[in-house]
């Protein structure tokens, strides 16, 4: 055989093989490859659930790829690309649940599957979306503990409702920051927080800075108020509203703020008593391992997620963190 021949005999099985596998498809012996965006690359709460997907991608042998996208044109940018690298499928925490339709059409027109993490999308009904697989915490009941454990903090120092405020900071955008909120104020006037003793401070985004500026406002608007107690979506609107309180001289012995996340508040916590009492311990584990697993098993071996599965929380304060952190396995 001529060297021209011999390339030919190697190459006509390649190409027969290639054309079976069809148009940018996985060969079968090839590693699956997923995607995992996420809307706020920055936040601890996200690079920990990139680092237990991290784990699963070890385990379960699947090649991951991380991408941070902080807007639509990104997001969408993010699934053209995943899918000219040959993904199967992605799990994403979109930076608006409108894009929903969007990014479920995407998928679709990609052949690939999707997993929603976080925040659940929201359809052109304004409703969420019920038909895409979605993970998510159990809002309402995470925020209602927030509201219980920060009523037994209340009632052990003890405070009174007298020169009481409740500093809610708010984010209506998202069905999952709404829960969370509700949860909290029904527990609180549930027992017994009179409901005009409870403020709300919107913030534009669910980070530090915003949060911060929202309660300046409402700190400015009720200068009668003596002692605090504070509830927001995650950690970081709650952190702000601490550092505003700070900002007038509210400390650990007239603020109590609890967050949620229980991963962007470590720092604060190994600092001395500050206003920031705790945090609702969300499982980053389940939301990046879980999700990807989950999204592994689907694409290798068709066997498809629940539609819906939601996760717990656990109280975290100063005098639990460290060992909690360490059992849960988010810090050594
Ligand atoms: C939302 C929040 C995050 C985290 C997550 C579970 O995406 O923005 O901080 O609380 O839900």
């Amino acid at each position: 055989m001529n060297a021209r021949l011999r390339l030919h005999a190697l190459l006509v099985p390649v190409l027969l093989f290639l054309c079976a596998c069809g148009g940018g498809a996985r060969p079968t012996n090839a590693p699956i490859k997923l995607g995992f965006v996420v809307k706020q690359p920055e936040e601890p709460w996200f690079q920990l659930e990139w680092a237990f997907a991290d784990v699963a991608q070890k385990e379960l042998g699947f090649t991951l790829v991380k991408i941070g996208a902080s807007d639509g044109e990104r997001v969408l940018g993010a699934i053209d690309n995943l899918a000219a690298q040959g993904a199967s499928g992605f799990v994403i925490c979109t930076p608006d649940v409108r894009l929903g339709p969007a990014i479920a059409a995407k998928a679709k027109a990609r052949n690939m599957k999707l997993v929603a993490v976080d925040d659940r999308f929201v359809g052109a009904d304004g409703q969420p979306m019920q038909d895409v697989h979605y993970l998510g915490i159990s809002a309402r009941k995470i925020g209602e503990d927030v509201g219980r454990a920060l009523h037994a903090e209340m009632s052990k120092r003890p405070w009174s409702h007298e020169k009481l405020g409740v500093c809610v900071v708010t984010f209506d955008e998202l069905d999952t920051a709404r829960e969370r909120i509700q949860g909290a104020t029904a527990v609180l006037r549930e027992l017994g927080v009179p409901a005009e003793r409870i403020f709300t401070a919107p913030e534009k985004a669910p980070e530090i800075p915003a949060a911060l500026d929202a309660v300046n406002v409402l700190l400015t608007r009720h200068p009668d108020v003596e002692r605090w107690l504070v509830c927001g979506m995650n950690d970081n609107s709650v952190l702000g509203a601490v550092r505003a309180l700070e900002g007038r001289g509210f400390g650990a012995d007239r603020v109590i703020a609890i967050g949620i996340n229980g991963t962007d508040c470590i720092d604060e916590l190994r600092k001395p008593a500050t206003g920031f009492f705790g945090s609702m311990l969300l499982s980053a584990k389940e939301h990046g391992h879980r999700t990807v697993a989950m999204l592994h098993a689907w694409c290798k071996d068709g066997v498809e997620p629940p539609l819906d599965t939601r996760t717990t929380g656990i109280l975290i304060t100063r005098a639990n963190f460290e060992q909690v952190l360490k059992e849960q396995g988010v810090a050594r």
